[in-house]
């Protein structure tokens, strides 16, 4: 009986282990909508021949996969046109068919001992298809050199393929810093590789312009160069700078080097132009196109500036149209991207000629003027036959006609685009950021903030937010976004990009229904080897656990659930203080916590590697006893201060109107910037417990309970949230919040969970 036992686990194991290899022979990235494994392999040899029909595009396919594969297998296949519709031996085939159903991008494969086969309707078909046959080669095939001894064999199969959104993208700013060429080329080789179609090009900001201009050339004198950069991050310490000029700037000649290197693999370069905001650096070669007329700085550090092109300065229309005219003499693509994001109003609201145009156009505020101001630039790339892409900002005041809205502040602009009859490109912060941390923070080189992890980019479904059917046919595709502020080197930008990239790639491509993460990440691990010979910074560690809440507030008990990010592993923890391994507790369910503690939490992956630490304190918090009477009038007494502020504390000195509000929010009386609020009444709690509150502002705000500041959000933002936990008896306790806004975006809002963690009406409990 044991020998049967044995050999029944002997056979399990090698039945499990030829399926993994099975499994392990298609690790597509993105993978194919529908794949059918075959049994045995095509190997590609000396007397290989490619073929091609249809279109010269379809040579041009051909001969792009003989040229790929000969530096590292040697082989110089011989490539000609067939008359033969079907598959032939010892030949991979091109053929492109109009009778065949299916969008841009789709095609069918077939892989058998004989041959391989790739139809489709169009020529970025049979590039895909050519993709496909890529990733199912051995990785070494990416190896510019030659390497020995491999058989450049591709395992059978049978492959129907097409993708989900017509627009799969990924950005770079280049303004940040700049990137040579033969990365931005290796950058666009990446994205062939998983069957990205757009190259975003950020090429004008604030810290630098890097596109020449024939008409205008001290944007490349001068517009190019920094004087020096921040050191370490923005809001953190005092500023210091490195002392050192950077810059640089693509020629025009190098410019159509890179649309023509993307071009030939079948991706469109959309350059982007930021208007009317994130133009400092241009101001500092032409003031005169500034509100006060400047002098002005190349910017040295990161943010959001005031300095913007006057709206009222005739000139400055016909120095953006100059740049247009050149800008789309380079760039063939039907859209240019024209920014509109992030542009604050401070300086047109007292600019003489804004106040003017503002008169003569009837906009009744300047969120209008800038409305005006895309308009005008969108009516003159449309009479040229071209369309304008725009950050989610652009609603603001009215979009332009034609306007397609990258939704880049949540998915919120994108559906209201939607709904309006536009489309949408969403590339949300939430998921699609990529200069956001991926790991624990601490223990990885500084980077903007936040916190992405390839699982949660991977999660993303476009699809679902509130939108009819006919208003989702709006979201025509997805980007991913890198901004490099903090990316001053290339194998950094790498780093960052992959593989939240490529999760990014399969959203684009894959239905939703059939995404399965788990199935994504194993592949992934055999995809890296490709990268490893392609020479990809990519980042591969073993992700921490996340934790339910980053801290662990109680009474009595509390539970902290763990996530696990990494796949197939383990988590362990102590609540010793010890490093946990994989000796200590191994992670089953909610951790049940009593005692004020550090709960130390590690994922180990089947290899034996583990994640970084991740740390969560638990405090017990003592009752707070509410100090104050319940006041006789619903909503909060409100004091609306005008001015410039940085602090709230200067709000809280400063004189004001008089109002009442029914919660904690921005009354309508007040203005778009500049302006501060001081919140006062008593919050009334109807039972002992818990209570969480989390105030979210842009920019800076503060939450005094029983007169005590109990959420410090203070200084210049954009809309972040912190939370406090308080532990409340019954009672009637004073409340005070303190707001301020400095232009750019506005918001207020304070949230409060009950002692259940239900979301309360927070309005009701408010009196004064
Ligand atoms: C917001 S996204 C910006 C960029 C920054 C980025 C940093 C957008 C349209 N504007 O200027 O680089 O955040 O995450």
């Amino acid at each position: 009986m044991k020998q049967l036992s044995t050999l029944l686990v002997a056979i399990v194991v090698l039945l499990a282990s030829g399926c993994e290899q099975k499994s392990n022979e298609y690790n597509l990235v993105p993978y194919p909508q529908q794949l059918k494994a075959q049994q045995g392999s095509f190997t590609i040899n000396e007397s290989t021949i490619v073929s091609y029909q249809g279109s010269e595009n379809s040579r041009f396919v051909a001969q792009a996969f003989a040229d790929f594969i000969e530096p590292a297998s040697g082989l110089q296949l011989q490539v000609e046109a067939t008359e033969k519709g079907g598959l032939v031996k010892n030949t991979v085939c091109f053929i492109e068919d109009a009778s065949l159903e299916g969008v841009e991008g789709s095609y069918q494969l077939v892989v058998t001992k004989d041959g391989i086969l790739v139809k489709s309707n169009n020529p970025v078909g049979l590039f895909y298809g050519f993709q496909t046959i890529r990733q199912l080669m051995p990785a070494e095939v990416e190896s510019k050199e030659l390497v020995k001894n491999t058989d450049w064999t591709v395992p059978a199969v049978e492959i129907t393929d097409a993708p989900n959104f017509s627009y799969r993208g990924l950005h770079l700013d280049v303004g940040r810093h700049f990137f040579p060429m033969d990365f931005i080329k290796k950058y666009i080789d990446l994205l062939a590789l998983h069957k990205m179609n757009v190259f975003h090009w950020h090429l004008t900001e604030d810290q630098g312009w890097r596109l020449e201009i024939k008409k205008y050339p001290k944007l490349a004198e001068i517009a190019a160069f920094r004087d020096e950069t921040l050191v370490g991050h923005l809001g953190v310490g005092e500023r210091q700078y490195d002392g050192k000029r950077y810059g640089g700037y693509y020629t025009q000649e190098e410019a159509r080097e890179i649309v023509q290197y993307a071009a030939d693999r079948f991706i469109t370069v959309i350059p982007e132009i930021e208007l009317p905001g994130h133009a400092q650096a241009a101001l500092a070669a032409y003031p005169e196109l500034g509100c006060t007329g400047g002098p002005y700085e190349v910017a040295n550090e990161w943010g959001v500036f005031k300095e913007v092109y006057c709206a009222g300065n005739e000139e400055v229309f016909t120095f953006l149209e100059d740049v247009l005219v050149e800008v789309m003499d380079i760039f063939p693509s039907k859209y240019i991207h024209i920014g509109g994001d992030e542009c604050p109003k401070a300086r047109w609201e007292e600019c003489p000629k804004c106040k003017k145009r503002m008169q003569a156009e009837g906009c009744k505020d300047a969120h209008e003027l800038q409305s005006y101001f895309i308009h005008r630039i969108e009516k003159f790339l449309n009479a040229n036959g071209r369309d304008i892409i725009g950050w989610d900002e652009i609603l603001e005041g009215g979009l332009a006609p034609n306007a397609t809205v990258m939704s880049w502040r949540g998915i919120k602009g994108g559906e209201e685009a939607a709904k309006q009859g536009h489309n949408v490109i969403m590339t949300p912060n939430t998921h699609f950021y990529l200069d956001y941390y991926q790991n624990n923070p601490q223990k990885e080189p500084l980077a903007i903030g936040g916190y992405l992890t390839l699982s949660k980019v991977y999660s993303y479904n476009p699809m679902a937010g509130d939108l009819t059917a006919e208003e989702a046919k709006h979201i025509i595709g997805v980007q991913g976004n890198v901004w490099t502020e903090y990316m001053p080197e290339s194998d950094y930008v790498e780093y960052m990009t992959y593989p939240r990239a490529c999760a990014i790639a399969e959203v684009g491509w894959l239905d939703f229904s059939k995404r399965d993460y788990e199935a994504f990440a194993r592949r992934l691990q055999i995809h890296f080897k490709r990268f490893d010979v392609m020479g990809v910074n990519y980042f591969d560690k073993v992700l921490m656990p996340s934790p339910s809440v980053d801290k662990v507030e109680f009474i009595d008990q509390a539970k902290l659930e763990l996530f696990d990010n990494a796949i197939g592993a383990k988590l362990y923890y102590t609540s010793d203080g010890s490093i946990p391994t994989d000796k200590s507790t191994l992670y089953q369910s909610a951790i049940t916590v009593k005692e004020e503690c550090t709960i130390k939490a590690v994922a180990i992956d089947s290899r034996g590697r583990a994640s970084d630490v991740l740390e969560v304190q638990a405090q017990k918090l003592s009752f707070i006893e509410g100090i104050a009477e319940p006041g006789e009038n619903k909503g909060l007494a409100c004091k609306l201060a005008t001015g410039k502020f940085e602090k709230c504390s200067e709000v809280d000195e400063a004189n004001g109107k008089r109002l009442v509000v029914t919660d904690v929010m921005i009354p309508s009386e007040a203005p778009h910037d500049n302006f501060g609020l001081s919140l006062e009444g008593v919050l009334s709690i109807e039972q002992d417990g818990l209570y969480q509150f989390a105030l979210g502002s842009d920019d800076g705000s503060q939450l005094y309970l029983n007169d005590r500041l109990v959420i410090d959000n203070d200084g210049f933002h954009g809309m972040i949230y912190k939370k406090a936990s308080l532990a409340l008896k019954k009672g009637t306790y004073p409340v005070k919040v303190l707001f301020f806004e400095g232009g750019g975006g506005e918001g207020l809002r304070l949230e409060m969970m009950n002692v259940d963690g239900d979301k309360m009406q927070l309005s009701e409990y408010l009196s004064h």
